[in-house]
C-alpha cells in the first residue's frame, strides 16, 4: 500500500491559504498536518487553533494534529478532532503521558506520541497497549527547511522491527521532516507509513499538488520490507 501524505499547512502559502487549501483538497491529499506551537516548547509559533478552524470549515480533509506544546493536555480537549483525526504529542512534553492518550481517545481520535531526534523508541513501551501511532521527528522540531538528522531513516527500520517484535505492526509510523521523493521511497520501505510533506516536496513549488501526489504515491508504490 502507498504511504499516506499529510500536507504540512504551516510550509503553504499563508497570505493565499484558501487557494492552497482547496487545491489540496481537490488534488486528494491524505491529512492536514497542522503543527500547533507555543513559543516554549519549542521557539517559533504557527498555525493557532482559530485558523485551522476557520480551515476545517472550508474544506473536507482528515485533520493531523501535530502538537509541539508544553502540557498538551490543556490543548487536547480544545481541538475539533473525531474518529478519522489524528492528535500527536511530545513524549517531553507533559508529566502525564496516560491523561494525554486518554483525553485524545476521548476525543474519539487515534492518539500518537512524538519521539524527537534523540529520543529512543523503547521509551514507548509502557504505552504501546494504548496508541495507534508514533510520529518520528527527523529533523530538530520547530521550522520547516531543515536538514535531516543523522542516523533517523535507520531509527524508522529499527522502530518498525522493534514494533512488529511487540506484535504491534498496527501500530502505525508518521514521519515528519525533510521528506523529500527520493527519499520518500526509502522511507516508506523501512516502515512509514504517514509522510509529512513540507517544504522539501509538496510546497516546494516545482510541481502541481496533483503531480507531487502521484510522484509520491509512484514512489511509495513498492511493497514495504516490514
Ligand atoms: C517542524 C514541523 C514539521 C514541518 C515539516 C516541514 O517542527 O513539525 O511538520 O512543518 O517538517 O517539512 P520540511 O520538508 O520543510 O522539513
Ligand atoms: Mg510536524
Amino acid at each position: 500500500m502507498r504511504a499516506e501524505i499529510t500536507a504540512s499547512i504551516m510550509c503553504a502559502d499563508l497570505l493565499n491559504l484558501e487557494k492552497d487549501i482547496k487545491a489540496l483538497e481537490k488534488a486528494g491529499v491524505d491529512y492536514f498536518h497542522y503543527d500547533i506551537m507555543d513559543g516554549h516548547f519549542v521557539p517559533n509559533m504557527t498555525l493557532g487553533l482559530e485558523t485551522i478552524c476557520e480551515i476545517q470549515k472550508r474544506v473536507n480533509v482528515r485533520s493531523d494534529f501535530h502538537l509541539l506544546v508544553n502540557n498538551p493536555e490543556e490543548i487536547i480537549p480544545l481541538l475539533d478532532a473525531g474518529e478519522n483525526d489524528l492528535v500527536s504529542f511530545h513524549y517531553q512534553a507533559t508529566e502525564d503521558i496516560e491523561k494525554c492518550i486518554e483525553l485524545i481517545h476521548e476525543l474519539g481520535a487515534k492518539a500518537g506520541i512524538v519521539l524527537d531526534v534523540k529520543d529512543s523508541y523503547e521509551l514507548l513501551e509502557p504505552y504501546i497497549e494504548k496508541i495507534e501511532f508514533v510520529n518520528l521527528m527527523m529533523i530538530t522540531p520547530g521550522f520547516a527547511g531543515q536538514p535531516l538528522v543523522d542516523g533517523m531513516i535507520e531509527k524508522i527500520m529499527e522502530t518498525r522491527k522493534w514494533l512488529d517484535s511487540h506484535k504491534k505492526n498496527n501500530i502505525k509510523i508518521m514521519v515528519d521532516g525533510n521528506v523529500n521523493y527520493e527519499r520518500a521511497r526509502l522511507m516508506h520501505k523501512l516502515g512509514g507509513d504517514i509522510l509529512v510533506a513540507g517544504s522539501s516536496s509538496l510546497f516546494k513549488g516545482d510541481m502541481t499538488f496533483e503531480e507531487s501526489l502521484k510522484t509520491f504515491a509512484e514512489y511509495t508504490q513498492h511493497k514495504a520490507l516490514y
